[in-house]
């Protein structure tokens, strides 16, 4: 009899671990099976740190109209009732408003616009389709953080997605300041993989889009990969793009400046990497938080 374990296992029990990362982060390391937009340099950047900030990607005529849509999105009461906005814990302010590129034209051309997605194409040498958008949120004065994660660890517990071949873009639709609670990222990070401790919750996304506690790295791991890479909190102009792998550790403070901040998030998984049943052996979260059902290429 074989027994197939799980290399990514995680929240299995109590003893969280830093463990090695299997996967490729170029899945063509010389680029050029899928050609794409970045250079050799750049690829050779984001394989090492696993981040790359692009720099004025889009304009600020192209932000300023998403940050209209966006202010209509999060003001149009049927999506604000239904499940894909996420209200902050103590307050009526929106957090989070999932699932863009399919409730709305100008986020559905931003995930497929070239400039990012080819990226992704380029980063994971396959056609991509998204796994998850979502904007984020933070009010001047007011805005929430986002605990320590590594997306991929959520992503491969509770939505099933088999091995480290996604890669974020964070699109910055106002600019990120060192006081607005811009995006920290642990440079290196992505080359480990923390199994974390704990177990999960059924419906575990019901409370940790909204605060996340398990699923988040103990202080040991964290400090030991914080020791190695250091953190760094890019500031950005409103249209630039981090990207970063699908197992980078990062996290994000709270807003205290009076400005708001405001970012799209497309997740691009390779169509090679589709999700199967959750690891963690739970129902599969909703499709508007994870795609299952339309993991048609992008065009
Ligand atoms: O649960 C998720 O899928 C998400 N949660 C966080 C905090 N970041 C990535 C992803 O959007
Ligand atoms: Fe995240």
């Amino acid at each position: 009899m074989t027994t197939i374990t799980d290399p990514y296992a995680s929240r299995v029990d109590d003893s969280p671990e830093v463990t090695e990362r299997l996967d490729p982060v170029l899945h063509d390391p010389r680029g050029v099976a899928t050609p794409g937009p970045l250079t050799a340099a750049q690829l050779t950047a984001f394989e090492h740190d696993g981040y790359l900030v692009l720099d004025g990607a889009f304009s600020e005529g192209e932000m300023s109209a998403a940050l209209r849509e966006l202010d209509d999105l999060s003001r149009d009461p049927a999506l604000r009732a239904g499940p894909e906005t996420i209200i902050e814990p103590q307050s009526d302010s929106v957090r989070s408003v999932f699932a863009v590129h399919r409730n709305s034209e100008v986020f559905a051309d931003m995930a497929e616009d070239h400039r990012i997605a080819d990226v992704a194409r380029q980063i994971l040498d396959s056609d991509v389709y998204v796994h998850q958008s979502r904007v984020n949120l933070k009010p001047a004065m007011t805005g929430k953080e986002f605990f320590w994660h590594s997306d991929f660890e959520t992503w491969h517990v509770e939505d099933g997605m088999p091995r480290m071949r996604a890669v974020s873009a964070s699109v910055a639709l106002t600019d990120n300041t060192e006081f607005n609670g811009p995006l920290m990222l642990v440079p290196g990070s992505h080359r480990s993989y923390v199994r974390c401790g704990g177990e999960t919750p059924d419906r575990h996304y019901e409370t940790s889009l909204r605060r996340q506690e398990v699923g988040v790295p103990d202080l040991e791991s964290l400090r030991r990969l914080v020791d190695e890479g250091g953190i760094v909190a890019p500031k950005t102009t409103c249209g630039s793009v981090i990207l970063f792998d699908c197992n980078t550790m990062h996290a994000s403070g709270v807003n205290l400046s009076p400005h708001p901040r405001s970012n799209a998030f497309f997740v691009y998984n390779s169509v090679e990497n589709a999700v199967v049943e959750p690891f963690a052996g739970l129902e599969p979260r909703p499709e508007h938080i994870a795609s299952r059902s339309s993991i048609l290429p992008l065009g």
